[in-house]
C-alpha cells in the first residue's frame, strides 16, 4: 500500500479534548482541501483562510493559455478520492480545477473556509500555548482569531517573480504575468513579447502563437522538454471502462506511475565523478538520454542549425525540471515566432529592445519568470517562541524545516509543501502533501490524544535532518555545478527541492516520532 491513509484514532478523545482544539490551515489548494477532509473526518475543528475567493490554489490562479498537469493526473489526484474518469492523461487546468472543487463538496468542507481572507501574521503565545492570528478581509479591513495549531497549506509557488528589466514600468500596453492572465486582453493578431521558456512558457507559447501576429520570445536559458505521446491523448470509453471495472487495475494503474515517474530512474541522476563529459551529461544513462532529447530537438525544428544551438540546453538533462515538449519545438519554426536569446536590455514604450540592440515591437507583455520560491511564506508575520521570526530564521533565502514540515521554536506550527519538498525529479506533489498532511494528523493526535498543548520539534532532529537532506543532495544532477537555478540559494545549497525517491519521502514521514519532539502539557483552550 503506498497511499498515505487515513489517520484514525488510536483511542477515541473525549468530546472535551475535542472542543477545545482548533486548528487553522492557511490556503485552500490541492493541500488545504485534503487537510481540511482529513481533519473533518477526524472530528477535529478547523477554519480555512483563503486569499482568493475560490478553492484551488495555483489551479485557481493559473488560467493562462493552455495550461494543463505535466505529471500524469490519474497519480497527481488525491489517494483517497481516486477518478477513474479523467479526459485526459494529463488533465488541463479546467479539469483539475473542478476535481479540487468538487471534492471539497463531496467532503461538505466549503463551510469552512473563509474566502477572500488573508493571514497577515500568527504569533505564538507562549503562555496561552496557542497562535493568535491576524486576518485581512478584502475591505482592507482586519480580525484576530486564535488556534492552537497552524497548518500553512500556501505551498512555493503564489507570488510571482516580476522580471527586473529596465523601463518595464514605461511600457504602455498590457502586461501580465502567467498567474495573473489577463482575460480581457484580446490576442489575435496582436505582437506579443513572452519572457521566460519555463513550465508556464512553454505550455503559453504553442497555445497562443497560432492565434497572436507575432510572438517575440525573450528566453534567458533553454529547457529540456520530452516527448511523451500520452500527452497528447484523451482516455478512451474503452480504458476508462477497464479503470472503472477491472477489479485493482486503478490501482495498479496509479502504482505503476507512482513508480516510474520518479523511483526507478532517481539512481541514474547521480553524478558520476569519472564521468568524461562532466559539463553535458553525468553519467552514462544521461548521455543517453541527452543524445535522443538532442534528437528530438534537431528532427522537431527541421534540423535548423540557428533554433538547435538556440534551443538546446547548456546543462545536463534534469538538472532543472524535465519539461514535456507540447509541440514547443515545433512551434519556434512558425514564420510568426522569433526566439531571441541575447538577453533584453530594456522595455520602451512600445517595444522591447534586446542585447543586440534590436528593437522589438509589441503591443502585449505576458511574463512567464516564475515565482518567489525561496522566500517561503512570505508575506506572513509567523512569530513562534522568545520572538523567534521565521523569515528572521531562514534569512532572504534558506528556508529549513524537518522533514519540510516543522521547525524548532515555532510549535503546533506545521508546513505543507514547505522547505525541500518541491520535486523537480518527477513525481506527484499531491502524493507529497499526502505524506506531509498523514504526519501532521499524527502531530495532532498526539496532542489531542495526550492531552499536551504543544509540540515542537527538537533541535538535534531538526539539525540532523538538514544534514541529511544536504549530504543526499550532495552529487546528485540539480546541484551540478553547471545548474543555476531557484532550487538553490545564493550560497548553492538546494532548498526547494526534494533530493529523495517519492518512496523515501513516504517511508521518512509515515511515522510522526513523538521522540523526535518536546511536548508541553496543557490545557489550553482557543478564544
Ligand atoms: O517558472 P520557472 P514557471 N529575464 O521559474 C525566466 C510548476 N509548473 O512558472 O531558466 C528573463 O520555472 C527563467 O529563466 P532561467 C513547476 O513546478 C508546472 O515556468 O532562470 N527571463 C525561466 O525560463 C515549475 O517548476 C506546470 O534562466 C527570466 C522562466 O522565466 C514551477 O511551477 C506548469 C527572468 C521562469 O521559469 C515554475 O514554473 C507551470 C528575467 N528577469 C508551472 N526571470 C506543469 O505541471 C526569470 N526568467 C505543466
Amino acid at each position: 500500500e503506498i497511499d498515505p491513509k487515513t489517520v484514525k484514532w488510536r483511542k477515541e478523545p473525549s468530546a472535551e479534548a475535542l472542543a477545545d482544539f482548533k486548528v487553522l490551515v492557511i490556503g485552500a489548494g490541492f493541500s488545504g482541501v485534503a487537510l481540511a477532509i482529513k481533519l473533518k473526518q477526524a472530528g477535529i475543528d478547523h477554519v480555512i483562510i483563503e486569499k482568493n475567493e475560490e478553492v484551488g490554489g495555483t489551479w485557481y490562479e493559473n488560467t493562462y493559455p493552455g495550461i494543463g498537469v505535466d505529471t500524469a493526473n490519474h497519480f497527481y489526484s488525491y489517494s483517497f478520492a481516486i477518478n477513474d474518469d479523467w479526459n485526459h492523461f494529463f488533465a488541463k487546468g479546467d479539469e483539475i480545477e473542478g476535481y479540487i472543487k468538487r471534492n471539497a463538496e463531496l467532503n461538505g468542507i466549503r463551510g469552512a473556509i473563509r474566502f477572500q481572507e488573508e493571514v497577515v501574521s500568527a504569533i505564538w503565545d507562549d503562555e496561552a500555548l496557542i497562535w493568535n492570528v491576524e486576518v485581512r478581509r478584502a475591505d482592507g479591513s482586519t480580525y484576530s482569531t486564535s488556534a492552537n495549531a497552524v497548518v500553512s497549506a500556501v505551498g512555493q509557488l503564489n507570488r510571482p517573480q516580476m522580471p527586473d528589466i529596465a523601463g518595464l514600468d514605461t511600457f504602455e500596453g498590457p502586461a501580465f504575468h502567467s498567474a495573473r492572465w489577463d482575460h480581457s486582453v484580446d490576442l489575435a493578431g496582436k505582437r506579443v513579447a513572452m519572457i521566460g521558456t519555463g513550465a508556464s512558457g512553454m505550455q503559453i507559447a504553442p497555445a497562443i502563437a497560432p492565434v497572436v501576429g507575432n510572438l517575440a520570445i525573450f528566453q534567458r536559458s533553454p529547457h529540456w522538454a520530452m516527448h511523451n505521446p500520452l500527452y497528447f491523448e484523451k482516455v478512451t470509453d474503452d480504458k476508462k471502462w477497464v479503470l472503472r471495472n477491472i477489479p485493482f487495475y486503478s490501482k495498479w494503474f496509479r502504482f505503476q506511475l507512482f513508480w516510474s515517474s520518479s523511483d526507478t530512474f532517481h539512481d541514474k541522476l547521480r553524478i558520476d565523478p569519472d564521468w568524461h563529459d562532466s559539463a553535458r551529461s553525468l553519467n552514462a544513462d544521461n548521455a543517453l538520454v541527452r543524445k535522443q532529447l538532442e534528437e528530438h530537438i534537431a528532427r522537431e525544428v527541421n534540423y535548423d542549425p540557428e533554433l538547435i544551438r538556440k534551443a538546446t540546453p547548456d546543462f545536463p538533462p534534469y538538472g532543472k525540471r524535465m519539461l514535456r515538449d507540447n509541440h514547443w519545438y515545433r512551434m519556434l519554426t512558425r514564420p510568426n515566432v522569433d526566439l531571441i536569446d541575447s538577453g533584453i536590455d530594456h522595455v520602451e514604450a512600445d517595444a522591447v529592445i534586446d542585447k543586440d540592440g534590436v528593437r522589438h515591437e509589441v503591443d502585449i507583455i505576458v511574463m512567464a519568470t516564475g515565482f518567489q520560491a525561496r522566500r517561503l511564506l512570505w508575506p506572513m508575520h509567523i512569530e513562534g517562541r522568545n520572538g523567534a521570526v521565521i523569515r528572521e530564521r531562514w534569512g532572504e533565502d534558506d528556508p529549513r524545516a524537518h522533514l519540510g514540515i516543522t521547525v524548532p521554536d515555532f510549535p503546533n506550527f506545521f508546513v505543507i509543501y514547505g522547505p525541500n519538498t518541491n520535486l523537480a525529479h518527477g513525481g506527484s506533489a499531491v502524493f507529497h502533501s499526502e505524506c506531509q498532511i498523514r504526519y501532521i494528523m499524527q502531530g495532532l493526535r498526539e496532542l489531542v490524544e495526550t492531552g499536551n498543548a504543544a509540540l515542537e520539534v527538537k533541535p538535534e532532529a531538526f539539525w540532523d535532518y538538514q544534514d541529511k537532506v544536504d549530504a543526499a543532495h550532495r552529487g546528485m544532477v540539480w546541484s551540478h555545478p553547471g545548474v543555476t537555478s531557484w532550487y538553490k540559494n545564493k550560497d548553492g545549497r538546494v532548498t526547494a527541492n526534494s533530493p529523495w525517491r517519492l518512496v523515501d519521502y513516504r517511508n521518512l514521514t509515515e511515522n510522526f516520532d513523538p521522540a523526535e519532539y518536546a511536548f508541553t502539557p496543557g490545557p489550553a483552550a482557543p478564544g
